[in-house]
């Protein structure tokens, strides 16, 4: 690891707190449960995050999850990784979660979201970590269980800074949730969608994210530039991409590192994280250092990378100032 890259302050604005479960932590909540596992070492869990495509990764993803069942699972899983993301200098993170996933397997949506906002506050008080947490929507399912979760959450709505979509793209285009983003707009949310790499119909995709959601963000957004009209308007409105090219590696044919130096060329806001980092074994540091190799950044570049995730971060400008 670079030391300039280990040492950079970070802002961290793609990462899916589901997507923070190590194995260790994975086989000690599954003991505190008494959920039977299909393996009994660390080892023998690593391996088994093991896949070579998004929807084999989804499919294990999910199933992963059967180990968080109470407040305490939550908190314990959000306070780990803000005492990780401690380690590596990131001060701000924006951290997504799928209530769906736990509502629907019999979890109720408070105990995620109270185990989570504890976890906040004490990563804030004890690892001077800030973070915001972003409820995100699974594009798989129903726009009606979306629009139910959504309802569920207004009680909460202090503690969620906006509401994202992710999950599986294919035949799920954001125009799906056209109502549910309209009525989340409406509460005070701000507004970000996946436009995962390399989808079917990703410019039309991005195009329905601008011109029917008006999203305040694009998570990934990679394939934007496959369309140069596309790309200026997403320059024009000054719209943040949330690019994790390790977890493009994982999913493509490599991190897209091309795809970044030409959106830092164009002067586009892209922001390097890190999406999924215990199955992508990578956190932002290592996807920034990834970057780094691949482009021969500059210091400069560096900060820059990380400035445009502070000025892309959802919080109040003299908060913004602060990290600038
Ligand atoms: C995800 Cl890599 C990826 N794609 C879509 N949805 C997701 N949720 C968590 N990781
Ligand atoms: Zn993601």
């Amino acid at each position: 690891m670079d030391p300039f890259v280990a040492g950079l302050p970070k802002c961290e604005l793609h990462l899916h707190i589901e997507g923070t479960l190590e194995p260790e932590l994975k086989l000690e909540l599954a003991r505190r449960n008494g959920v039977e596992l299909p393996y009994g070492t660390v080892e023998e869990a690593r391996d088994a995050y093991r896949f070579d495509s998004l929807s084999s990764f989804l499919v294990g993803y999910y199933e992963s999850m059967a180990v968080l069942r109470t407040e305490p699972d939550f908190y314990d899983l959000a306070l780990a990784y803000l005492a990780r993301a401690a380690a590596q200098n990131v001060r701000y993170a924006e951290i997504f979660f799928d209530p769906q996933a736990h509502t629907a397997r019999g979890v109720p949506f408070d105990v995620v979201i109270r185990g989570l906002r504890r976890a906040l506050l004490d990563g804030e008080r004890l690892h001077g970590v800030r973070a915001q947490l972003i409820l995100c929507f699974l594009r798989d399912q129903s726009a009606e269980f979306a629009m139910a979760t959504l309802l569920e959450s207004l009680p909460y709505r202090e503690w969620i800074v906006g509401v994202g979509l992710d999950s599986d793209e294919r035949g799920n285009p954001p125009e799906k949730f056209a109502a549910v983003f309209a009525r989340a707009r409406r509460e005070g949310y701000l507004l970000t969608m996946h436009c995962d790499v390399d989808q079917e119909n990703s410019t039309a995709h991005i195009r329905q994210c601008l011109d029917v959601i008006g999203v305040d963000r694009i998570d990934h957004g990679v394939n934007a530039l496959d369309d140069p009209e596309l790309a200026a308007e997403i320059g024009r409105r000054g719209l943040a991409l949330t690019v994790c090219p390790v977890s493009n590696g994982f999913v493509t044919d490599g991190p897209k590192a091309d795809v970044i130096r030409r959106m830092l060329d164009l002067g586009l806001r892209v922001t390097i994280n890190s999406d999924d980092p215990a199955y992508f074994r990578a956190y932002v540091a290592e996807n920034l250092d990834v970057v780094r190799r691949e482009l021969d950044l500059t210091r400069d570049e560096l900060v820059r990378l990380e400035r445009n995730a502070f000025e892309a971060a959802w919080l109040p400008r003299a908060a913004k100032d602060a990290y600038l």
